[in-house]
């Protein structure tokens, strides 16, 4: 009798520590290097996921689109067979069509403008949106301002865009937009490029100086210029089901560890606008940098006008307007 007790004892007390010691691994994924303000991101959340759960969770970070490129593992996420993704809003209208205004040319002043917006109630607003998808949208982060580069020619002005070929993101805002500018579009995934500008299957593409440093496009691309002609989000996505699973505590130091997430990749990229263009020039890019925005604007009045229709022209003027 008293050693029966004393087994059923050992045995609640190692399924006690069973319990107390059990950990969840979670997966989260980036189309670019760990070397990147998406790399210290994901890392960031990690860290802060592992130290917020006790090490309950861990998250196992991939790099390079090693588990496909950003729609291929949004889709996962959609799907469960992948918890967590850290993605460009590229691709992601293709799941929630109402990210698509986020991407109109020309529509941020500038990166504060873009953080109030994301932080301040248009860009939370948008984060339940992500919901009935299947999604948990945790928080908002960037990619920064997108610049165009190619191997043939320097860009001042639009003029000079008619013609080249240019890789862009599976994303129908962009699409319309460079195609207003004269580009011939070419739609690819992110972890294809690099091998497209070298072939040449494509003349240029279109990227912040963070992705362009990070994926060393400047070995394959000679002109930059600083267009700046979108700025580009980025959010931390999981699966709806299993944050659901969570514990309200465990749910909040999710959001928690993707805010940290998102404040390291915003300093990241700000110091990646501060030394891009040095760097770069450094390793033989010749870098157009008083670009006449004007131009390109102007060029964009049509797309703009058809922008303003699909949108609503309120809805554009509430984000401009946010101070
Ligand atoms: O998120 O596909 C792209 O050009 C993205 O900007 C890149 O994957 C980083």
């Amino acid at each position: 009798m008293k050693f029966n007790k004393l087994i059923i004892g050992m045995s609640l007390t190692m399924g006690l520590l069973a319990t107390a010691t059990a950990q969840t691994t979670m997966k989260i994924s980036i189309s670019v290097a760990q070397n990147s303000h998406q790399g210290i991101a994901i890392d960031t959340f990690a860290k802060e996921v592992e130290k917020r759960t006790a090490g309950r969770y861990k998250i196992q970070a991939f790099y390079n689109g090693s588990l496909g490129g950003e729609r291929e593992s949004i889709e996962s996420v959609q799907l469960g067979t992948q918890e967590l993704a850290f993605s460009s809003s590229g691709p992601v209208p293709n799941f929630v069509p109402e990210t698509k205004i986020l991407d109109v040319p020309f529509l941020f002043r500038d990166k504060a403008h873009a953080r109030a917006v994301l932080d301040g109630p248009i860009g939370q607003d948008m984060l339940a949106k992500f919901e009935p998808k299947g999604f948990k949208a945790l928080a908002w982060a960037e990619n920064g301002f997108r610049h165009m580069t190619n191997s043939k020619r320097d860009v001042n002005a639009p003029a000079d865009l008619k013609g080249l070929k240019m890789r862009t993101m599976e994303n129908p805002v962009h699409i319309a937009a460079y195609k207003g500018l004269g580009i011939i579009t070419t739609p690819m995934a992110f972890p294809e490029v690099f091998t497209a500008l070298q072939q040449g299957t494509v003349d240029g593409q279109e990227n912040p100086l963070s992705v362009i440093m990070s994926a060393k496009f400047d070995q394959v691309q000679k002109h930059l210029s600083l267009t700046g002609h979108v700025y580009s989000p980025c959010i931390f996505v999981m699966n709806k089901a299993a944050f659901d699973k969570l514990s309200a505590a465990d749910k909040t130091a999710f959001v928690e560890a993707a805010k940290e997430g998102a404040k390291a990749n915003r300093a990241r990229v700000d110091q990646d606008d501060a030394n891009g263009v040095k760097e770069l020039r450094a390793k033989g890019m010749t870098v157009i940098d008083n670009v006449d925005k004007a131009k390109f604007v102007a060029a964009l009045t049509t797309v703009n006008a058809g922008f303003e229709k699909d949108f609503g022209k309120a809805n554009l003027d509430r984000i401009r307007n946010v101070k």
